[in-house]
C-alpha cells in the first residue's frame, strides 16, 4: 500500500479521509464478524496496475486483445481455489457475494421458480430470497426458520421442501453461530430434486482452516465472498462440486455464462490477483492456526460474556460469531448496544434475533465476532478483557428504551448517543480499548 504519497499530492481530501479511516481501524476493536484486515500483499495486488485492463470472457477466450498475462493470473486464481476447496470448478470473477449468488439463480433457475433459503430475521441473507431483494421478487421464495433454541429447524425445512418442491435450496447464512447442517440439507435436496447451494461467505476461512465441515461432498454449488474469514480482497468465488457435476455436467458452463455475459461485464482483474494471493496465504499452516484461534477466541468470548449474564442466541457458538440477545434490556435495543459500544471504540452491528419482536432497522440483537481481532494477534486473555468491557458498557444502557412511536426515535437515539459520548465510565473503557489496540498494532509499517 506504500505511503500514498501521490494521493497526498493530488487529492488532499481523500488522503486525509484514508488517514482518518486508518486511525479508526487501528484504534478500535473491529468486531463486525464479516470484516477482517487483509495482508499488505493482498492490498498491493488488489491496488495494482491490473485495474487498467478489460478482459471480458475467460482465459483463452477473451473479447479484447492483450490478455495473455491476465489469462495467467485468472488461471492461477482458479487453480488455487479448486485446490484449496477441493472442487473441480471455480469462477473467480464475481464482483461480490450478492452478484455471485444471483449468478447461481441465473444458472439453475428460471424466473418464477420456487427457491428456499433461511429467513432473514432467523440469520439468513437478503440474496437467499428476502422479499426486498431481487431474489425474492423474481423467484417464489419459501423461507425456512430456526427453532426456539435458535438452531435451524431441519424438520420444518424438510416438510417445506417436500410440499413446495423448490428448484434451488440455500444453506449458509450471515447470522448463525452454529455449524451448518450440510448433510441434512443434501438429503432434503436429494429427496425433492433441488439443487443445493452452500453460501459459505462467513465461514470459508474456517472451512479451509479445518474448523468447519466443508460443503464439498454435500452441495452442488458453493459460493463465498473472499473478504470475510478468508481474509482476501472484496470479491467472490462460485464453485461447482463433483456432486454438482454428477447432477448436471453442464453446471460449470452454466455458471460461466451466468457470470459473463449473464450478469457482469469485465472482471476486476486487480481483485482476481488479490484473491489469488489471499488463496495462497490461506493454504499455509499459519492460516490454519489463524482459523483455529478465531474459533477459540469466539468460544472464549462467548463463555466470558455468558459468565457476566449476557444472553447469547443458542447459548454459545461453533464458529467465529456470537449473537447477543438484547431483549433483557428491552425490545429493539440492538441499536443502543451498538452505539454505546461504538462510543468506546468497539465496532459491532445491530442484528435481528430469531423471532425478532421489533424490526430489521431497530432489531433486538447484536452480532459480533473475532476474525479481525484474531488477525491482530489477540487471544483468549484479551477476549476475557473485552467481555468485561462489553458488560461494563451494557450496564450504561439500563434505563433507556426504544420509543414505541416511530416519530421521535431518531432524536431519542441521537440524544442517547450524546449521553454515551459524555459518559465517564465509557470514556474509561475507551482508554482501555486504546491501550489494548496499542499492544496489538495494525499495519504498523504503513505510514501515510
Ligand atoms: N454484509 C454481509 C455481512 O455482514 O454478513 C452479508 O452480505
Amino acid at each position: 500500500m506504500g505511503t500514498l504519497s501521490d494521493v497526498k499530492k493530488q487529492d488532499a481530501e481523500i488522503f486525509e479521509l484514508i488517514g482518518e479511516e486508518l486511525a479508526r481501524q487501528r484504534d478500535g476493536l473491529e468486531m463486525i464478524p464479516s470484516e477482517n484486515f487483509t495482508s499488505e500483499a493482498v492490498m498491493q495486488a488488489s491496488g495494482s496496475i491490473l485495474t487498467n485492463k478489460y478482459s471480458e470472457g475467460y482465459p483463452g477466450h477473451r473479447y479484447y486483445g492483450g490478455n495473455h498475462v491476465i489469462d495467467k493470473i485468472e488461471a492461477l486464481a482458479v487453480e488455487r481455489a479448486k485446490k484449496l476447496f477441493g472442487v473441480p470448478y471455480a469462477n473467480v470473477q464475481p464482483y461480490s457475494g450478492s452478484p455471485a449468488n444471483f449468478e447461481v439463480y441465473m444458472a439453475v433457475c428460471d424466473p418464477g421458480d420456487t427457491i428456499m433459503g433461511q429467513n432473514l430475521s432467523d440469520g439468513g441473507h437478503l440474496t437467499h430470497g428476502f422479499k426486498t431483494s431481487a431474489t425474492g421478487r423474481f423467484y417464489k421464495s419459501i423461507p425456512y426458520h430456526v427453532n426456539k433454541e435458535g438452531y435451524i429447524d431441519i424438520e420444518e425445512a424438510r416438510s417445506l421442501a417436500m410440499q413446495n418442491k423448490p428448484r434451488l435450496i440455500w444453506v449458509g447464512s450471515t447470522a448463525y453461530t452454529r455449524e451448518f447442517p450440510f448433510k441434512e440439507f443434501s438429503e432434503i435436496a436429494e429427496e425433492c430434486g433441488a439443487y443445493l447451494a452452500a453460501d459459505i461467505s462467513h465461514i470459508s476461512g474456517l472451512v479451509v482452516g479445518g474448523m468447519h465441515k466443508s460443503p464439498k461432498d454435500y452441495a452442488h454449488v458453493v459460493t463465498t465472498t473472499t473478504h470475510k474469514t478468508l481474509r482476501g480482497p472484496r470479491g467472490a468465488i462460485i464453485m461447482v462440486t463433483e456432486k454438482g457435476i454428477r447432477k448436471d455436467p453442464e453446471l460449470p458452463e452454466k455458471i460461466d455464462k451466468a457470470v459473463f455475459p449473464g450478469m457482469q461485464g469485465g472482471p476486476h482483474d486487480h481483485i482476481v490477483a488479490g484473491i489469488a494471493t489471499a488463496l495462497l496465504e490461506a493454504s499455509t499452516p499459519e492460516f490454519k492456526a489463524y482459523a483455529r484461534q478465531v474459533v477459540a477466541n469466539s468460544r472464549a468470548l462467548g463463555n466470558a460474556l455468558s459468565e457476566r449474564g449476557v444472553r447469547l442466541v443458542t447459548g454459545g457458538t461453533d464458529n467465529h460469531m456470537l449473537l447477543i440477545d438484547m431483549t433483557p434490556f428491552g425490545v429493539g435495543m440492538g441499536v443502543f448496544g451498538q452505539e454505546a459500544l461504538e462510543a468506546a471504540g468497539i465496532t459491532v452491528n445491530k442484528n435481528t434475533i430469531p423471532g425478532e419482536p421489533s424490526s430489521p432497522f431497530f432489531p433486538s440483537g447484536i452480532r459480533l465476532g473475532t476474525p479481525a481481532l484474531t488477525t491482530r494477534g489477540m487471544q483468549e486473555p484479551e477476549m476475557e478483557e473485552i467481555a468485561g468491557m462489553i458488560s461494563k458498557i451494557f450496564s450504561r444502557i439500563n434505563g433507556y428504551s426504544l420509543p414505541q412511536k416511530k416519530e421521535g426515535r431518531s432524536e431519542y437515539i441521537e440524544s442517547f448517543r450524546k449521553d454515551m459520548r459524555s459518559d465517564k465510565e465509557i470514556a474509561a473503557v475507551r482508554e482501555r480499548v486504546l491501550e489494548l489496540c496499542r499492544r496489538f498494532p495494525l499495519y504498523n509499517k504503513m505510514a501515510l
